[in-house]
């Protein structure tokens, strides 16, 4: 019998549309040129050439991909977390770019900005030409955004933000910042040029995990900015918070990339390795792992397909973006595991992606939400008892 691929096995194509299709096919033939060649020396040196890679998302209409107008593509959410979990399928870091510029920094002016901020930051960055980041976390406050120190002051006309953010995805590199920071009457958001005098951006360095990604504190010392740099539609947590369910449901169905990149590489592995005179796919024990891996990924990818569906259809609630985020970041982190056990010693190597993603996914389940802040919202959902505090 011939080999059946995972998602062959449930008929998934049969639930995509023809842009769906179209739009994953593109999105696999730019990392197949531009991403897959390079991948495993980017992460072993722990860099990534942002620049680069953004301006051809950009032109291939991957950032800020949901977003309707100021240069963005328009594409429904399911298709935009297809896109993600083809990005992600090659390096969750890729992701992580995509996510943090089109999800977060971009969402959060296109929802809670001013027109005119709209105007100013959106075709650029959709294009790739100007690198956003979006600071909410600090070095005391991950979890619980609502204790943060970063503090935003009026003077006359302008504010003035000081404090420090913590873990901020492509802050080294970035040209614009949307930090949130509490205000007299609450938290705001503000549009913050990197350049502005008082900001500084220090990478983070020494990570085992998204190595591939650039990752920094980011210092605010006395940043002036005109009153025209706050979003003037945010007031509150649910700011950042609505952002977050943005990101969150792109990594939905990134994970499942991870996953599937991670399942994919295995079946070949197991095929060609011989153990014992016969291929090590012929074995009861690696059809056990990987029929158990593949029944995982195919329910992780249709209720990926599910919430993308709600999603689209204007009903997709928060605590359902956890329902997602929980079960593709946990169940991806283990895939990723038993693909490596398959591979033997080989598997400790660049040369195949299982650990590389394994590693990644420490990350990816920690931030945006831990698993055990997802399952804390699930269980506020289900119980309607809160159990943060
Ligand atoms: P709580 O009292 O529950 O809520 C405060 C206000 O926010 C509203 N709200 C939401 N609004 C929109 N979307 C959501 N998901 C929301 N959740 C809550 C809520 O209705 C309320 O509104 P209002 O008008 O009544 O004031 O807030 P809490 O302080 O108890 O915290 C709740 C909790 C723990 C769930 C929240 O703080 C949380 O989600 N913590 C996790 C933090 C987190 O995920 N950080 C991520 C930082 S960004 C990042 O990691 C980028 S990684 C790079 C990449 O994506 O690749
Ligand atoms: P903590 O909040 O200190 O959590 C420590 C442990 O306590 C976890 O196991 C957690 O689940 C548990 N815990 C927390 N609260 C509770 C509770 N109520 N009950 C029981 N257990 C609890 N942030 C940004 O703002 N922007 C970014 O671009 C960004 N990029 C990131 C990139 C990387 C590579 C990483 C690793 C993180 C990034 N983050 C970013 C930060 C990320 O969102 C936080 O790390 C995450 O929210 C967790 O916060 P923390 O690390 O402070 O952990």
């Amino acid at each position: 019998m011939s080999p059946v691929h995972p998602f062959a096995l449930i008929d998934l194509d049969h639930l995509l549309d023809d842009e769906e299709r179209a739009i994953r096919s593109t999105v696999q033939q730019i990392v197949t040129d531009h991403v897959r060649p390079h991948l495993a020396q980017w992460f072993e040196a722990g860099t990534l050439p942002v620049r680069e890679l953004a301006r051809e998302f950009g032109a291939n209409g991957l950032l800020g991909m949901h977003l309707q107008g100021y240069g963005c593509a328009g594409t429904s959410a399911t298709a935009y977390g297809l896109a993600c979990l083809e990005v992600e399928a090659a390096d969750s870091g890729l992701r992580s770019l995509v996510s943090v510029q089109g999800s977060l920094a971009m969402y959060a002016i296109h929802r809670w900005g001013s027109e005119e901020q709209r105007e100013q930051w959106l075709p650029g960055m959709a294009a790739g030409e100007l690198i956003g980041c979006f600071g909410l976390t600090e070095p005391d406050f991950g979890s619980d955004p609502g204790g943060m120190r970063t503090r935003a002051r009026r003077d006359g006309d302008d504010w003035i933000l000081d404090g420090t953010k913590m873990w901020i995805t492509n802050a080294p590199l970035a040209d614009v910042a949307v930090i949130w920071a509490r205000a007299e009457e609450g938290i705001r958001g503000f549009v913050v040029p990197t350049d502005t005098p008082g900001f500084t951006a220090n990478e983070v360095t020494g990570k085992l995990s998204l190595r591939a990604s650039a990752t920094g504190e980011i210092v605010l010392d006395g940043v002036r900015l005109p009153s025209s740099a706050m979003l003037p539609e945010a007031l509150g947590l649910s700011g950042p918070l609505s952002c977050l369910n943005e990101a969150r449901f792109g990594i939905i169905f990134g994970a499942v990339g991870a996953a599937r990149d991670s399942i994919e590489v295995t079946l070949d592995y197991v095929e060609n390795r011989q153990i014992f005179g016969k291929p090590l796919a012929a074995y009861q024990i690696s059809q056990v792992k990987l029929a158990d891996m593949v029944v995982e990924l195919d329910k992780a990818m249709l209720l990926a397909l599910h919430l993308g569906r709600l999603k689209d259809a204007g009903r997709l609630r928060p605590e359902q973006v956890s329902v997602g985020k929980l079960n593709s970041c946990r169940e991806a982190i283990a895939i990723a595991r038993e693909c490596r056990t398959l591979l033997g010693a080989n598997g400790v190597t660049l040369e195949y992606s299982p650990m590389r993603h394994a590693n990644n996914l420490e990350s990816v389940l920690t931030y945006e939400g831990t698993s055990e802040v997802h399952q804390l919202i699930i269980g506020q959902s289900l119980t309607g008892h809160s159990a943060f505090r």
